[in-house]
Formats: C-alpha cells, structure tokens, sequence
C-alpha cells in the first residue's frame, strides 16, 4: 500500500488531507504542485484532476493500478472508512456525523470556494478589492461555524475528539488571519484552535512544516 499527496504548502484543502493522514498513523508521499507557478494546469496535473485543483491523493492498494482520488472531503471519508483504527474522523452517531459534516461543507462549500485562488485571480481581473471580498465571505462562514459549535462542540467542534469539522476548521482559520479576517470574538472556535493546536498530527500538518514551504508572503 502506498500513498502520495499532491497538493501544495498553505492549500487549505491538501492541510485537511494531512491532518486526517498523520491522525491515522499514515505513511505517505508529499509530491508538491505550485499553485502560484500555476502547475495545477499542467497536463500531468489536470489528467489526475481535471479541476486543476489540490490536493489528489494517489492510493496503491497493491493492485497494480494507482487510484487517483480529488476532493477532500472524499478524500477524508476514504482514509476514515479504509482505515478506521482509533482516532475516528467522524462520530459515532448518525446525529453527530451529521452534525461533524455540516459544519465541515460550511467550509467546503459555503466558504473556502469563495476565497479560492482561482476566483480572487478572477476578481482581480476586472477590479474587484479580492481581499475584501475574501474577508467578508471568511467571516459570514466561520461566524457560522461559531453559532452551530454552541450546539455541539466540546474540546473539539463535535465533542471531545477532532473530526472532519475541526480538519476543515484548522486551515481556514489561518486563511482567516492571511486576510485580516475579525476573529478575535469567535471564541469557541479559538478554543477548538488550541486543543487542536496541541496534537502532534496538526502540528506536522502546519505549512510551515511541508517540505515546499516558502517565506510567508
Ligand atoms: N473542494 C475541493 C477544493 C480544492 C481547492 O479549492 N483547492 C485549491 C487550493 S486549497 C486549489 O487547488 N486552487 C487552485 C486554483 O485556484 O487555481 C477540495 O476540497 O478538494
């Protein structure tokens, strides 16, 4: 069994990736893509993800054919059904899986594709201010995140182990702060950040700590 991760420093979604691997204990392979060099358009990347997105994740179960795998949400429900073992990324009820989805598609749906590389270059294009825009849509989806976690967040954002929600939480709120984004009142979300924070698997999973790290722009 092998695992590559294609996927770039400070992409948020290759960072969910990440995390999900090193909580399950997972060798793997980074190979990194340039997203600024825009090496996501290259024909090698787009015939392994015709969105000309990371991250993809190239799984070898030893059958001789490489499965490449996009979208990380699809990506963490694979890693979590294929190797279940102790550090669950989802809970044990129907309730708080849905309740751990929920607040992870705030992010992946309602708001990291509104301040995505490609649509920020876009609004640039034709004289949008990008930064604000990004900012407003950060805030309108983590302010989201905060109401919700009253109902269900422990040391984690659903009780008291992390899940799909706090891997999809963790890089948005560093997004949150590259675009000067007001999060000093989202307080059970800073919580979270903290216990987060002190796990080991967050912390390898940090750009800072990802082999094309570069100096912060
Ligand atoms: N829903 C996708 C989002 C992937 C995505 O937006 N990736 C960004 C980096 S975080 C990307 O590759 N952007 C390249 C671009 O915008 O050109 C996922 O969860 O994998």
């Amino acid at each position: 069994m092998s695992i590559t991760l294609h996927g770039y420093w400070r992409s948020s979604a290759t960072w969910r990736v990440r995390i999900a691997l090193n909580l399950k204990g997972l060798a793997y392979t980074i190979k990194p893509v340039h997203l600024v060099k825009a090496e996501q358009h290259s024909d090698a990347h787009t015939s392994l993800n015709p969105m000309a997105q990371v991250p993809v994740l190239i799984v070898d179960e030893d059958t001789g054919s490489p499965t490449a795998l996009t979208q990380s949400i699809a990506i963490i429900e694979y890693i979590e059904e294929r190797f279940p073992g102790d550090a669950r990324l989802l809970p044990d009820t129907p309730l708080a899986r849905a309740r751990a989805r929920q607040l992870a598609e705030v992010i992946n749906s309602g708001t990291q594709p509104l301040q995505n590389f490609a649509v920020l270059n876009r609004l640039k294009e034709n004289g949008v201010d990008a930064r604000a825009w990004g900012s407003d849509f950060i805030r309108n989806g983590l302010s989201a995140v905060e109401a919700l976690a009253a109902n269900t967040s422990g040391r984690f954002l659903v009780g008291d182990h992390p899940t799909v929600a706090d891997l999809c939480l963790i890089p948005q709120l560093y997004n949150a702060r590259r675009f000067n984004t007001p999060i000093d009142d989202l307080t059970t979300l800073l919580a979270v950040e903290a216990h987060c924070n002190e796990l080991a698997a967050f912390q390898k999973a940090h750009p800072d700590q990802q082999p094309d790290a570069q100096a912060p722009t």
